[in-house]
């Protein structure tokens, strides 16, 4: 990508990115999350909005798709999709 400044949308995606690959990398496969690497994710990044979710155990079984107690990318993202449905019901909700 070209040096021009990155919108406010540009730099969320990629900051979702960057945390992925730098938890993804600490252990395990290469490129995917395990059950700590994910809950140490989650701890940091996500202290707020994940209060309200099930378990680390019930959400890992969730994700991962190819049960191989890993998350990738892939998998990953459907909880970036369910957390911000989460929002968007909670404002929908808020405008009643
Ligand atoms: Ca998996």
């Amino acid at each position: 990508m070209a040096a021009a400044e990155l919108t406010p949308v540009e730099t969320a995606i990629e900051t979702i990115v960057t945390v992925f690959v730098s938890h993804a990398g600490k252990e395990g496969r290469t490129g995917t999350l395990t059950a700590a690497a994910f809950q140490e994710l989650l701890r940091l990044q996500l202290p707020n909005v994940m209060k309200d979710f099930p378990s680390l155990e019930e959400q890992m079984r969730a994700l991962d798709a190819s049960a191989d107690q890993e998350l990738t990318f892939d998998e990953f993202w459907r909880l970036m999709g369910e957390l911000a449905q989460a929002l968007m019901k909670d404002r929908e909700g808020r405008k009643k």
